[in-house]
């Protein structure tokens, strides 16, 4: 990493299936971590519940769910080499799981990890997609509302490995809010994982339009909050079902810096400028000159749609 550079480096998973052993996955993390080490990454971003296959599309009880799919402890036995791996060659990383707290909530959580494999930052995602309900009917389920609790805090800001990084997991960045969140706490750095089936079970959606959204969402908001935004899709056919690819790197200017090719385990690497984004935050994006939020009430006072403001 030079002054103002840091090595970005995305490790796009292939497929999990239900067979794959957390140590034959830990594996696969390895290699992509050495991969990315060589290429002069500082972080590496692992998908959304990496260490699994997407379980949300199976319908199972909720203690089903949590003894197969859970971490109770983060580190484990399974993910220690991982943490042992980043001490060593000094890289670090984000880390998507299935999170069981002591309490005994679950969340679809994302950990911080620095390049001495302390976890500096945890983020429970806060969009859940999908719903509770069984639907037979189906071609696969969607059940991150029934298996996980809603996030317990908004998106932080952690300021380490040499920038400001921002967390998020996948639904999330649809959602503008989830951006303007982290860039109001000057975040220079997004990172997220992804999970994105290519069908849509709830009306015939065209399939290309998964991709074109996923890659809208991330370059508008890479643009219009001035930062770099670096997503690792997990993909491919598990068990036959699904998931887009497209894991890419987004600068601040809006445009793809680096993006996979297959939907398989697959490295891609930036040495991210984060002076690249000093120009727009001192124009076109200078917050606190630009913005008014005395005229944006309605984004935190309403949840859905209401009444016009005018008489
Ligand atoms: N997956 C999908 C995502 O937001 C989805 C669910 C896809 C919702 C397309 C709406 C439209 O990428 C997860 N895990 O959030």
């Amino acid at each position: 990493m030079s002054k103002n550079k840091i090595g970005l480096a995305v490790a796009q998973m292939g497929p999990v299936h239900l067979a794959d052993s957390r140590t034959a996955v830990v594996q696969r993390l390895l290699e992509m971590m050495r991969e990315a080490k060589a290429r002069q990454a500082d972080l590496v971003v692992f998908p959304e519940l990496a260490l699994t296959t997407f379980f949300p599309r199976y319908w199972m009880s909720q203690e089903e769910a949590e003894t197969r799919f859970f971490e109770a402890q983060m580190p484990n036995a399974d993910v220690q080499p991982l943490f042992d791996e980043a001490r060593k060659l000094g890289i670090g990383f984000y880390l998507g799981y299935a999170e069981l707290t002591p309490e005994g909530r679950p969340y679809n959580t994302a950990i911080l990890v620095d390049k001495s494999a302390n976890i500096v930052g945890k983020y429970r995602k806060v969009h859940l997609p999908g719903h509770v309900d069984h639907k037979p009917d189906a071609p696969f389920q969607h059940l991150e509302k029934k298996f996980f609790d809603v996030g317990d805090k908004a998106w932080g800001v952690w300021d380490t490995l040499g920038a400001k990084i921002g967390m998020a997991l996948c639904n999330d960045r649809r959602w503008p809010e989830t951006w303007r969140v982290m860039s109001l706490q000057s975040a220079e750095i997004v990172v997220l994982g992804y999970n994105t089936p290519s069908q849509n079970i709830h009306w015939d959606e065209p399939v290309h339009l998964r991709m074109h959204h996923h890659l809208i969402t991330l370059q508008a908001s890479a643009y219009q909050n001035c930062v770099w935004a670096a997503a690792a899709a997990k993909c491919g056919r598990e068990d036959g079902f699904h998931m887009i690819g497209g894991s890419v790197i987004v600068s601040p200017t809006g445009e793809i810096a680096a993006q996979a090719s297959t939907e398989e385990d697959e490295v891609i690497t930036v040495q991210a400028d984060l002076d690249l984004a000093k120009a727009f935050r001192q124009n076109v994006f200078d917050f606190a000159r630009h913005r008014r939020p005395e005229y944006y009430q309605l984004i935190v006072d309403r949840v859905g749609p209401g009444e016009p403001l005018t008489s």
